[in-house]
């Protein structure tokens, strides 16, 4: 059963500290500034402030939220600090104490493995989600792809998918796979970061907006940011090295400035994917290429899985709708509550 909070409770969170949370403001009678979350290090927390001073953050004490039942702290979170002056923390920066911690306009979230699942905030506040898969090497899953565009477009997030790797594979040879997305409106990139290919192109979409990169391990995310960036920033790895010990290379998020034009974040690889906040009888609404069908279903609040006169099932036996989305549609429906 999901835990409800009242408006003043301790509660653990991903955190394992306990602080007091409220929801209202407090009257605060000390310095306070602006600030971004833009890294989530392990425990350690940074924070970018209006005047791009960087810090690292304390969560102690009292923190007024109202992103309940959430992680309490995710990176593009802005929260109101209070510098700590004339004191450093674990990695030589200066501390700040997080007192608050706006609420969330947009964010890319997962349910979170585990006994009790809650809404892992993977980024807030962000415009985009952008799947990142390869041509090959790994296989893409097209499952995992509909999961997490349909999470982004819950959560008030732009989804488009960038296919890397294409010096594996000609681009040719999987377009069949996303032509559906094409077809609904979905932006799709063919990137090699290897050969440089489709780069320009690429990062020319990224202006203007502030985007999560995420998909499987070893696709490519930390490479492109690399390549983006023209430097080292993140660690890469082989592909032998996680697929043998299935180990992730980048194990936190962060965020990056590109020349103040555009924002990306880079995230730990995925293996599954939970969407959390959607309602079962709702999923139907984020198959758009169902949509002509469903609504000539017997049953209005038809499921498309089992009812007797349902358009849908009618359309997938005549090859109208692709057999694929609709196992990823049944897929999806098991896993809601
Ligand atoms: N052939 C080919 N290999 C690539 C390309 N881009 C990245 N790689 C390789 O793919 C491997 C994994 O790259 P990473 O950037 O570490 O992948 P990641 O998505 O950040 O992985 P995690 O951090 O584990 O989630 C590295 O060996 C890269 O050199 C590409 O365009 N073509
Ligand atoms: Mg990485
Ligand atoms: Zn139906």
């Amino acid at each position: 059963m999901k835990k409800r909070l009242s408006n003043n409770n301790f509660i653990p969170r991903k955190t394992k500290k306990r602080v007091l949370v409220k929801t209202k403001p407090l009257d605060f009678g000390f310095n306070i500034l602006d600030g971004r979350i833009v890294a989530i290090i392990s425990k350690n927390i940074f924070v970018e402030c209006s005047d791009e001073r960087l810090f690292e953050a304390l969560v102690k004490g009292v923190i007024v939220t109202s992103n309940q039942s959430s992680s309490l702290i995710a990176v593009g979170d802005f929260v109101k600090i209070e510098p700590k002056e004339g004191h450093i923390g674990d990695t030589g920066l200066p501390l700040c104490i997080i007192h608050e911690i706006m609420e969330r306009t947009t964010l890319l979230s997962r349910k979170s493995s585990g006994y009790e699942p809650f809404e892992q905030i993977i980024a807030s506040n962000i415009t985009d989600v952008i799947v990142l898969v390869a041509a090959a090497n790994p296989q893409y899953n097209l499952k995992l792809i509909d999961r997490i565009i349909i999470s982004g477009q819950l959560n008030g997030l732009k989804p488009s998918i960038c296919i890397n790797k294409v010096d594996l594979i000609s681009p040719k040879e999987i377009e069949p796979d996303f032509e559906i997305y094409q077809k609904l409106g979905i932006d799709i990139f063919y990137i090699s970061v290897e050969n440089q290919i489709g780069i320009k192109q690429f990062i020319d979409y990224l202006k203007g907006k502030e985007v999560a990169l995420i998909g499987q391990s070893g696709v490519g995310k930390s490479s492109l940011i690399n390549l983006i960036f023209g430097e080292e920033l993140q660690k890469t790895n082989e592909i032998s090295l996680y697929s043998t010990k299935g180990r992730h290379t980048t194990s936190f998020v962060k965020m990056f400035n590109y020349k103040n034009q555009f924002k990306i974040i880079d995230s730990p690889g995925i293996r599954e994917y939970g969407i959390w906040g959607l309602d079962k009888q709702d999923l139907t609404f984020y198959f758009n290429d169902f949509y002509p069908y469903a609504e000539q279903c017997k049953y209005p609040l038809c499921s498309h899985i089992h009812e007797p006169g349902c358009s849908v099932l009618e359309a997938v036996q005549h090859g109208l709708i692709n057999p694929i989305r609709y196992e990823s549609y049944c897929n999806i429906y098991d896993s809601l509550d």
